[in-house]
């Protein structure tokens, strides 16, 4: 048997994109921001297609990504941040929230929001993961955005995108 299997593709084009980015950490996080407008260029995004807003940590991500979500004027939001463990528990606390919240505020108002944040033990892993030795996680959240919406594009039978379409409020669950 052969399955009948699905896949986005990674075409940007006739999308729109916020990126969400906590100010924290901003010489690394503004990497990630480079690194995901870079990836969204690359897969032919459309000039002013892609709108950035700053939030003060990335404990601030989700309510952000709700209030994003339900403009209805994007197809994906990505989430970017960097996270470093330090010696407090607050890491525990701030990385733990932001990765609930983001995951619920897609949930609830289907639209797909990325996780581009950098959760690292110590300033080196986090440097690494900004471009230099391991990947560029907001680069890598802006590529599975794309291929998130053509994926449900395709699903909803090629369906308007939020460029196209009526300014909308999707339903929340
Ligand atoms: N926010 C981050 O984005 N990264 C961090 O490493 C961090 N640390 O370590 O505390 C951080 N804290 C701030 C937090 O996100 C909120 O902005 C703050 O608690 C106000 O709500």
């Amino acid at each position: 048997m052969q399955p009948k299997e699905h896949q986005g593709n990674l075409n940007a084009a006739g999308f729109r994109f916020a990126i969400i980015a906590s100010r924290w950490n901003d010489f690394l996080t503004s990497k990630l921001i480079e690194g995901a407008i870079d990836a969204l260029e690359r897969l032919g995004a459309d000039e002013d297609s892609v709108e950035v807003f700053k939030v003060p940590g990335s404990f601030e991500l989700p309510l952000t990504a709700q209030r994003v979500a339900l403009s209805g004027e994007f197809d994906a939001i990505i989430c970017i941040g960097t996270i470093i463990r330090g010696e407090t528990p607050h890491f525990e606390y701030v990385a733990g929230e932001a990765a609930k919240g983001i995951s619920q505020v897609s949930i609830q108002t289907g639209v797909p929001v990325l996780f581009g944040i950098v959760t690292a033990d110590t300033l080196e892993q986090a440097i690494n993961r900004t471009g230099v030795k391991a990947g560029n996680k907001g680069f890598e959240a802006a590529m599975s955005a794309v291929e998130l919406v053509n994926l449900y594009k395709a699903m909803d039978g090629g369906k308007e995108t939020a460029k196209s379409k009526e300014k909308a409020f999707p339903h929340v669950v």
